[in-house]
């Protein structure tokens, strides 16, 4: 039976709006246990990281990089122990799963994922999370994981932030529909696995999500999951602090959850982005929890 270790890392550094650090709460109250034994899976929480307030922090203090981006030291130090909890996990044969949190936990479950393997990583997301302190045009490092893990622009060498494990040509994307101008340039110049919403009207989720799954999976040991819950359309998710019109269905989320269940090559997976202060009765975590389970192997049948 498959162990799923629950890991909260309750941060608001990496985003524009408070009220993400409430994401773990919001998640595990909505019942994610519960669905997660319902997926046929035995689930142990960690409890969460200790995360200090970002009200007690200088957004620009001293960081590890150059270059505008906020709260980077503090991102960097959550990332850290993230990812000893993440590769600790792994070697006592259980299933990482980090509940956000802002985006920028990534860096830390991709650390944490790697450090012992070669993995692949696919991002379902509304963003590409592709940025660098030098191309950011917010300075939230949210939107900058998939880059600094990947080791690019000024994340290259970083001890803290690159994956070396992780393999740019096992990267995919799915449900792209807010890029930006030098995020562009980076899939291009890499040769990314990209998927936008137009490729999923196109060609409907299943495919595109086996797809994204088997460039992701091809030679590694195994694939994180990093489902932002900004994928989905606002209406099935409007608890997210950087919404974009016209995303997925709930119909198709769970289709796509269910196509990563079924490759069963899940190394790691992290839950994103569930604002509980933006939230309607917090239906957004709740639907965070079932997109978990369906990723985890619930069926209907
Ligand atoms: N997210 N590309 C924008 C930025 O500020 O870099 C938005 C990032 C959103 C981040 O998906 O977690
Ligand atoms: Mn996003
Ligand atoms: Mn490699
Ligand atoms: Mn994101």
């Amino acid at each position: 039976m498959t162990t799923v270790r629950i890991i909260g890392a309750p941060t608001d550094y990496g985003a524009n709006r408070r009220g993400v650090d409430m994401g773990p709460s919001a998640i595990r109250y909505a019942g994610l246990a519960d669905q997660l034994a319902s997926a046929g899976v035995e689930t142990v929480d960690a409890g969460d990281l200790a995360v200090p307030r970002a009200e007690e922090r200088d957004p620009d203090a001293e960081a590890p990089h150059e270059g505008d981006a906020k709260f980077l030291r503090e991102t960097a130090d959550v990332c850290r122990r993230l990812a000893d909890e993440v590769s600790g996990t792994l070697a006592e044969g259980s299933v990482p799963l980090a509940l956000g949190g802002d985006h920028s936990i990534a860096i830390g479950s991709l650390v944490g994922s790697a450090r012992d393997a070669e993995i692949g990583a696919v991002w379902f997301d509304a963003h590409a999370d592709l940025n660098t302190p030098a191309t950011t045009p917010s300075g939230n490092v949210h939107g900058m994981p998939l880059a600094a893990a990947l080791g690019l622009g000024e994340f290259e060498g970083s001890d803290w932030a690159t994956a070396p494990g992780l393999n740019p040509e096992n990267v995919a994307l799915v449900g792209l529909r807010s890029v930006d101008d030098a995020e562009i340039d980076v899939i291009r110049d890499h040769g990314f696995a990209a998927y936008t919403m137009s490729d999923i009207d196109d060609r409907g989720i299943t495919d595109v999500t086996e797809e994204a799954m088997a460039e992701a999976s091809a030679g590694v040991d195994g694939v994180h999951v990093s489902l932002d819950l900004d994928w989905l359309d606002p209406k099935e998710a409007p608890g997210v602090g950087t919404p974009v019109r016209g995303g997925v269905t709930y119909r198709e989320a769970h289709r796509a959850m269910e196509s990563v269940a079924e490759t069963d090559c899940v190394r790691s997976m992290e839950l994103v982005e569930v604002n509980p202060t933006l939230d309607q009765h917090n239906e957004t975590a709740e639907l965070a929890t079932e997109l978990a389970a369906s990723a985890f192997g619930k069926r209907v049948l």
